[in-house]
């Protein structure tokens, strides 16, 4: 994982800091990670980047060592001497220092003297005021523990499952209660039928000739880890990923009725409710009731549902109250884009940067995976690869891709380059201009104003050889918001150029996000879905970009690799404002 950021890297260090606090180690190693921790937050440029130049130590603070060990956390994907420290320690004490207002110092006494290992001793020690007897803690001290340990709980039931981890666990479910034989239908519904970023919980619609033993066969599969009491109306269980998955069975004439309410949205369901009541019509997860003859529709199929109401079928991205009724009634619903509209990737990486695969391996795995053109688009210098991603390394890259050849791949030329905190580029444009395809991305100094960095991407995306702007927010769904921008001067200036702007379809990016998609394509910027692919297995994420496309509405029209290389190819700005005629065929 060459792809440490700046705030990665200082929060491994604070880490280190506080377990060499709580190891009893000298107060100035403390201080010293804590202070480097600092600094690394604060760099205006990739850390990284200047550690592989031998120059982190410009930063107030780091010194060589500290400096070897930024190396080795992008190296190995840990600091080994945080790796020896973890091992020192039950994780429940690791897991305390955590926890607010409380820090190693302290946990380290609490540990050493009370014998507490975990946020459960800790709770009960607090509870049975066992805290107040050690000196330099009072009741105060107990009270305040009691408090940050309900807080730290509430953010733990509130965190929710990045799509993939959770379908991860829904598909495989799915798939072993289908196979059971008193299951006739088992369908996925919530949010992540919706596709949505993230999920709270999964919910499962069935029907069966035996519901209390589909329920009950639910509560001893592998994946399961306890679940309630099961009846013939489903069961709630947990998995072992700690996912919730709430398992519901129907009589087969409602089963229509039961998806359409739990695949929600909860504002879809509210406004379909008001729409219908506006008919004379009660809908509710059992049935369609008419006010006039006191009939109760039941509704084998979701189609009955909506047709009930006089709706056209709304696919369930669409569910969120963003239109989708009104556009049911009037029969203007989008012909959404779908996966195997996709001809073509345009950001990918190799082992010339970040990623595992070969040239070759990546261009096989694109191919396969039913692509009709691949750009190879690795990282540039500034991100932290210096010379190994110089010009002329660059041009021998070139050279490379011009000679390998994939029976049915175009394969092209590429870059992913960094644009620098002042908006400019960091290759020369008489590089990039031999390049097939150049994507900008932002990869340092996140921390700007949000002027600034709409200044410093806007500069970006009036470039003329720069192609597409790659994930364009910077968000990590898991752990980094996205930076401060403004995202209208950025569909504006890609509009006005006729810059492609990117979906990237990592499921922890999905950026442009759904609402920022839909509005720069209704702009007329031309999107481009992406997988930027670091492995062969990568391209198998294109399903995240395509539903976010479909949550933003996309038809296959709006999004440019649903077409031939050479269609892309004439769209490129550089065609259009250098005059320049397509390098390569
Ligand atoms: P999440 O938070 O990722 O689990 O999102 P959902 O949409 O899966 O929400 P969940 O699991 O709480 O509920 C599943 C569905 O049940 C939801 O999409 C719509 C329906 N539902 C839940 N609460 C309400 C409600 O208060 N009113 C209506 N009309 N429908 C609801
Ligand atoms: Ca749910
Ligand atoms: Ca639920
Ligand atoms: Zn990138």
């Amino acid at each position: 994982m060459a792809d440490v950021t700046n705030t990665e890297i200082a929060a491994a260090l604070d880490e280190l800091g506080d377990l060499t606090e709580l190891d009893g180690g000298a107060v100035y190693r403390v201080v010293a990670y804590r202070n480097a921790a600092k600094a690394v937050r604060e760099a205006p440029t990739s850390v990284l980047a200047l550690a592989r130049e031998n120059r982190a130590t410009e930063l107030p603070g780091v010194g060589g060592i500290i400096q070897e060990k930024i190396i080795q956390l992008a190296d190995d994907g840990a600091i080994p001497a945080t790796v020896k420290l973890r091992a020192k320690f039950p994780p429940g004490v690791i897991e305390m220092t955590k926890l607010p207002g409380l820090g190693p110092k302290r946990v380290r006494r609490l540990f050493e003297e009370l014998g507490i290992d975990s946020l459960e001793a800790l709770k009960t020690a607090a509870e049975e005021q066992r805290i107040r007897g050690l000196k330099g803690f009072g009741p105060k001290a107990e009270e305040a523990i009691l408090g940050s340990l309900r807080l730290a709980g509430a953010g733990e039931r509130a965190a929710r499952v990045i799509l993939d981890r959770a379908l991860a666990i829904a598909d495989p479910l799915i798939a072993a209660l289908r196979e059971h034989p008193a299951a006739e239908r088992v369908e996925l519904a919530g949010s992540a039928r919706r596709m949505t970023d993230t999920v709270k919980d999964l919910d499962v619609i069935a029907t069966a000739h035996d519901p209390l033993a589909l329920a009950t066969a639910a509560t001893q599969l592998d994946l399961t880890e306890s679940a309630a009491t099961p009846t013939e109306a489903g069961v709630r269980l947990r998995t072992h990923t700690g996912i919730a998955v709430d398992l519901r069975i129907v009589a087969p004439d409602q089963f229509g009725n039961l998806l359409q309410h739990l695949t929600g949205s909860k504002q879809h369901n509210m406004a379909l409710r008001d729409a219908a009541v506006r008919k004379g019509l009660h809908v509710s997860e059992y049935g369609v009731l008419d006010d006039a003859t006191g009939e109760t529709h039941r509704c084998a199929t979701e189609h009955d549902v909506y047709a009930l109401l006089g709706l056209e079928y709304i696919e369930p991205e669409l569910r969120e109250n963003r239109g989708e009724l009104d556009a049911a009634a009037s029969h203007t619903l989008p012909a959404l884009i779908t996966q195997q509209d996709l001809r073509g990737d345009l950001h990918c990486h190799t082992t010339a940067s970040d990623g595992t695969a070969s040239i070759e391996e990546m261009a096989t795995a694109a191919r396969e995976a039913g692509y009709e053109y691949l750009a190879i688009t690795d990282h540039s210098a500034s991100f932290g690869f210096g010379d190994e991603v110089s010009p002329d390394k660059l041009r021998q890259q070139i050279e490379r891709i011009r000679a390998t050849q994939i029976d049915g791949l175009t394969l092209l030329a590429g870059s992913e380059v960094n644009i620098l905190p002042d908006g400019t580029l960091d290759y020369d444009d008489e590089i990039l201009a031999e390049l097939d395809w150049v994507i900008a991305s932002v990869h340092s100094s996140f921390r700007m104003t949000s002027e600034q960095m709409t200044e410093r991407m806007v500069k970006a995306i009036e470039h003329p050889l720069v192609d597409a702007l790659g994930h364009p927010s910077g968000r990590k769904l898991s752990k980094r918001d996205p930076y401060a921008f403004d995202l209208h001067r950025v569909i504006d200036a890609a509009a006005r150029t006729g810059t492609m702007i990117e979906i990237n379809s990592n499921p922890d990016r999905r950026d442009l996000d759904d609402t920022s998609a839909r509005a720069a394509a209704a702009a007329g910027v031309p999107i481009v879905i992406n997988t930027d692919s670091h492995r062969t297995a990568g391209f198998a994420v294109a399903r995240y970009g395509i539903a976010t496309a479909r949550r933003a509405w996309l038809t296959a029209d709006q999004v440019l690799n649903t077409q031939p290389w050479s269609t892309v190819q004439a769209h490129r700005p550089r065609h259009h404002r250098l005059g320049l005629t397509p390098s390569r065929a």
